[in-house]
């Protein structure tokens, strides 16, 4: 097929580069030298497994994890701008989400525009919540954070919601089998909640024409949302959306394959959500490019349904 699109794509900073706990060391060490990698490695991935471009974020937490404002705000901005420099020196493969410190709004609002009008980036990616100074954690659909969803609306780009680990009280089951953090199961846990919360809190009622992109085939989504629908109508607290759970996810959410290769997700993506609303991605480098093209260049799919998941969707969703 023609040249893959790829959008979940990471890149770090020594600001923001650490290691996870919960990666092996043998994996963290190949998985460090290939995210503050741009050019040696990355495009020679790219070319060999047929990804013409990608758009390339800050690795999770980033900026969000900062309990500090200030430093929050500098270091947006400063990652921003180490990115701006990758995709100038090769615009034709490279795109970029901004990051945005959303402990301070306005500033977060400010980032947005100077990154999408001036360096022509294609949205944000924010990694579901954001640390406060006393360490609590904002969630996107919290009242303080419309002026972003309007600025987001008015420049017409996505917001990427990315995972990141549970808040610390949430965490119980990674204390007793540490084996389930992260991406294993509490990325999921985390982001599905996070897109949830975006929902029910009546967002999409709010600002109709916000777009949010989920990795991961959806975070389970696609595949739960007809038992979340059904006996939330069942709740004590009954929801008084205007349309049904399954219309804001078809009509304000878009989900990529990043970190999720598997044929039966897909076609459960794909019923529930449209053709138009899955796009190819990888998650590079926690996941794999060579796997994930070899997966997705084999499904069984026909052309024109895997030139629209393979690019065509993220064409039109980002005027490429
Ligand atoms: C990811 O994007 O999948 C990811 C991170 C940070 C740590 C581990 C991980 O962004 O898998
Ligand atoms: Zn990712």
């Amino acid at each position: 097929m023609d040249k893959k699109v790829a959008l979940e794509e990471h890149f770090a900073t020594p600001q923001y580069g650490g290691r996870p706990h919960f990666l092996a060391a043998d994996v963290w060490a190949d998985v460090e030298r290939r995210l503050f990698d741009f050019t040696q490695l990355r495009l020679a991935l790219m070319d060999e497994t047929g990804i013409g471009y990608a758009i390339i974020s800050l690795t999770s937490p980033g900026v969000q994890g900062d309990r500090d404002v200030a430093a929050a705000v500098n270091g947006a901005r400063t990652s921003n701008d180490v990115l701006a420099s990758a995709i100038a020196a090769n615009p034709d493969r490279f795109g970029g989400f901004a990051a945005v410190a959303l402990q301070d709004v306005e500033a977060a609002v400010e980032e947005t525009h100077r990154c999408v009008k001036e360096l022509g980036f294609h949205g944000v990616l924010v990694n579901s919540f954001t640390d406060t100074p006393d360490g609590r954690a904002l969630h996107l659909d919290d009242a303080r954070f419309a002026p972003l969803w309007r600025a987001l609306e008015e420049l017409n780009v996505p917001l990427y919601l990315h995972p990141r680990l549970q808040p610390a009280a949430q965490r119980t089951a990674m204390v007793d089998w540490p084996e389930m953090a992260g991406p294993v199961m509490e990325f999921t846990t985390e982001t599905s909640t996070a897109a949830l919360r975006l929902i029910t809190s009546g967002l999409f009622d709010r600002h109709p024409r916000a777009q949010v992109v989920l990795g991961h085939l959806g975070e389970t989504l696609p595949y739960n949302i007809w038992r979340i629908e059904n006996r939330m109508r069942k709740a004590t607290d009954r929801t008084t959306l205007a349309k049904s759970l399954t219309s804001y996810l078809k009509e304000n959410f878009y989900v990529t394959t990043s970190g999720h290769f598997s044929t039966p997700s897909l076609i459960a993506a794909l019923e529930v959500m449209g053709h138009d609303r899955v796009m190819f991605s990888v998650d590079y480098p926690f996941d794999e490019m060579t796997q994930g093209s070899a997966w997705f260049d084999g499904v069984p799919l026909d052309d024109a349904l895997r030139h629209q998941i393979g690019r065509g969707n993220a064409e039109r969703l980002f005027s490429l």
